[in-house]
């Protein structure tokens, strides 16, 4: 019999049964399923994955292009501004600038938050970041990554006089956060609130995919990630509980792990298990992160996957911020690891 040219069959399973997810595909997922997710945010988040796919570009090219060295330019901060962290800056501003739905962007790189589209009251949106942290290692070839955190606008009006109020949100109050590492591949880590899930980019296609769907913080792991050259000049509290790591007082003997790149340190610690720590210090009493666009970010994520974030006294998440670039110290990590630190901090309180 010759064959039906009008027969339908089934489509062939291994086409089905592992469907490939791009984060854009992920999103219209989340959109449907949650109150709250709308087109035009994931439209917003669409500009962190086009303006971090063209810093992974620059990034990539770093060794080879004379863009590699600093610019000589101060940032607000006072550090030697490199010259991918005004790229990375500007391709953020841009690709987010372009959506509707952002009123204000708040950078690392820039001393006042930016206004967008006139303040238009259909601009629910502020976003927050870091457009290039632990810049220092791109000149040993390390990884380095993106922080962002986005906010929702609360004052029909903004104008000068609320703008910074409208920054100053606690980190409790992120719709969503992540950040993008840019090592041996590319990855987005990002929540909404709705678990952490991790996308690789795919650099033939030039599509995010998820890779790591709903990541949990292990509840302990091996490594504790920090420089430990402030040590000796950091509150004793820290000083002993890292030596009860040392010791294995917490069931195993630690081991250290520490690259200078907050988002590169953090997400081994996210994936595999253990705690990061940048304590104050005599030098930066406040420590050096950042608390909206490094720490608020970081902890987010962590709480969302099973780990939590503290400055030493306080939820991260429920700080009140008091200006755009202040600082904070950040200690995260899995579950066992932040219950000793806390043991620790709260026997110095209670002397
Ligand atoms: P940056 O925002 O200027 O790059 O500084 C932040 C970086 C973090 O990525 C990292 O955790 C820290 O600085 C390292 O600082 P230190 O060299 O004091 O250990
Ligand atoms: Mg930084």
């Amino acid at each position: 019999m010759p064959p039906d040219p009008n027969r339908i069959v089934e489509l062939p399973t291994r086409l089905i049964h592992a469907p490939i997810i791009t984060v854009e595909q992920h999103l219209l997922r989340e959109q449907r399923r949650f109150a709250g997710v709308s087109g035009e945010f994931s439209w917003l988040v669409s500009g962190i994955t086009l303006a971090t796919k063209l810093i992974q570009a620059k990034v990539r090219r770093a060794g080879l292009s004379d863009i590699l060295g600093a610019a000589g330019i101060i940032n607000v901060q006072g550090e030697v501004q490199q010259k991918l962290d005004i790229y990375a800056n500007e391709m953020m501003v841009h690709s987010l600038s372009a959506r509707d739905s952002v009123a204000m962007l708040a950078s690392e790189e820039n001393e006042h938050p930016l206004l967008a589209h006139g303040g238009s009251p259909n601009a629910k949106y502020i976003v927050v970041f870091d457009p290039l942290d632990g810049s220092s290692n791109i000149d040993v070839c390390g990884s380095v990554g993106t922080t962002f955190s986005i906010l929702r606008r609360a004052s029909e009006r903004l104008d000068s006089a609320v703008m910074a109020d409208e920054v100053l949100q606690r980190g409790c109050k992120q719709v969503a956060a992540g950040y993008v590492v840019y090592g041996p591949s590319t990855m987005l880590v990002y929540s909404a609130g709705n678990g952490v899930h991790g996308f690789t980019l795919d650099p033939a296609v030039g599509a995010y995919v998820l890779s790591h769907p709903d990541i949990r913080m292990p509840e302990h792991g091996k490594y504790y990630s920090m420089n430990e050259a402030y040590l000796e000049r950091s509150p004793g509290a820290y000083r002993r509980y890292v030596a009860r790591l040392h010791r294995g007082e917490l069931g195993r003997r630690y081991a250290s792990r520490y690259i200078g790149s907050m988002i590169a340190d953090f997400h081994r610690t996210l994936l595999i298990g253990g705690v990061f720590l940048y304590p104050p210090n005599d030098q930066h009493p406040q420590g050096k992160l950042r608390l909206l666009y490094e720490a608020n970010p970081i902890a987010f994520i962590a709480e969302h996957a099973g780990g939590s974030a503290s400055d030493g006294h306080r939820r991260i998440l429920d700080i009140q911020p008091e200006s755009i670039h202040q600082r904070t110290p950040l200690v995260v990590g899995g579950r066992e690891e932040m219950k000793a630190f806390e043991a620790e901090m709260a026997a110095d309180s209670a002397t």
